[in-house]
């Protein structure tokens, strides 16, 4: 049985991958950090099957007494402060977090469990402002975020730690990806929240930033079995997961609204607080490596991704209101 430890598994991605793993046989660990009020709303469903071990990314202590202890043959790190917005906010943790302690879990790794292979989540925000569309793996970096600007440092220290160490490390480039196990203040979830609410007569209005924006979204299921498969090859190597479509964040509220028979000029206004310092205008992915190495493919389209949490949401609060 293989033993794998997940970062961020309370997180949207850290869920899915859990359950790939648990479904693949792996004794499945999940680093948490303490909170006063812990919140498991994704993994309620896995708890038993599951093993949860307290530390904190920042903390290298924690890591490796952790590593120690689990001695995994794989490690995820999805653990991030993984919201661009907030990364104008609070830029030094941000950078702490998303970007050093990186080097943490890799020192970990190096120091405790040198053969473990290891999945950093690297990310599309890296690209930033348009210098080469589509993106691929080999198109430069140029970061419009506090929260892009720790990426790209999480993924040269990984490709770093790679050629220094002839560690098994790799970096998944992946572009947005969504599902009903989003957190509700990234736009997709925000959207189909708010028309699950609006159309259940719970709220009136969806205040949002910039429409025009274009996302390669996809779906998180999806997206985690590429985590995985990055981590069965002969090699270690870095790919771009996307689904190399780009669709604009009007297009989402349209196809959202539309689903339950609502007109979204009706209910959408736009609010400044919403508009960020700095926005990546396009983002749009070429997997071409991973679908040609990897064997990866995508089973849910975007506009099935939009219906599917949209009627999540709807169940949701149906059962609330019940
Ligand atoms: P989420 O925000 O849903 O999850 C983030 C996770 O990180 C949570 O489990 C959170 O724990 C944990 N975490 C945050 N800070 C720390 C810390 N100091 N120590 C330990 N754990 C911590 O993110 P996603 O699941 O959406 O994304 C997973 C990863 O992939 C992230 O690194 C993200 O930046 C990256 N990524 C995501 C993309 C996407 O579209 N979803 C695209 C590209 C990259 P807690 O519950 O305690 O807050
Ligand atoms: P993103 O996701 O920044 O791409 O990062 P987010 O959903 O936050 O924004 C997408 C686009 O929508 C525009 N937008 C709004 N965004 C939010 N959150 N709220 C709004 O009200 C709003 N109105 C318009 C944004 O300006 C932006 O253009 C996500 C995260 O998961 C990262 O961790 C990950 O690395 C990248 O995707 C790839």
């Amino acid at each position: 049985m293989k033993t794998a430890l997940i970062t961020g598994i309370t997180g949207q991605d850290g869920s899915y991958l859990a359950e790939l793993l648990l479904d693949k046989g792996y004794k499945v660990y999940g680093l948490v950090r303490r909170t006063s009020t812990p919140i498991m709303v994704n993994i309620e469903h896995i708890l038993d099957k599951i093993e949860l071990v307290s530390g904190d990314l920042t903390d290298l202590s924690s890591l490796i007494r952790i590593m120690e202890q689990i001695q995994p043959d794989e490690v995820y790190n999805l653990a991030a402060q993984s919201f661009v917005g907030t990364s104008w906010e609070q830029p030094i943790l941000t950078g702490n977090v998303t970007g050093l302690a990186v080097t943490n879990m890799l020192e970990a790794v190096r120091i405790v469990k040198p053969d473990a292979r290891f999945y950093q989540a690297s990310s599309s925000e890296m690209f930033g402002k348009v210098v080469e569309t589509p993106q691929k793996e080999t198109t430069p970096f140029y970061p419009r975020s506090p929260y892009g600007v720790a990426k790209v440092y999480g993924h040269w220290i990984t490709i770093n730690y790679r050629e220094s160490f002839n560690m098994y490390a790799c970096s998944g480039i992946l572009f947005n990806h969504e599902s009903p196990r989003r957190g509700v203040e990234f736009v997709t979830r925000k959207i189909t929240d708010a028309v699950a609410k609006i159309k259940l007569g719970l709220a009136n209005e969806l205040r949002l930033g910039n429409l025009d924006a274009k996302r390669d979204w996809g779906f998180a299921g999806d997206y985690v079995k590429a985590m995985w498969l990055m981590l069965q090859q002969d090699t270690p190597d870095d790919y771009v997961i996307s689904t190399g479509e780009t669709h604009t964040v009007q297009e989402f509220v349209e196809i959202a609204f539309s689903h339950v028979g609502l007109k979204w000029e009706d209910y959408v206004v736009i609010d400044e607080k919403f508009v960020r310092p700095a926005e990546v205008d396009l983002l749009l992915g070429d997997c071409t490596k991973a679908k040609e190495k990897l064997g990866w493919q995508l089973d849910v389209s975007f506009e099935q991704l939009v219906k599917m949490m949209v009627d999540e949401d709807l169940k949701k609060y149906k059962r609330i209101a019940k």
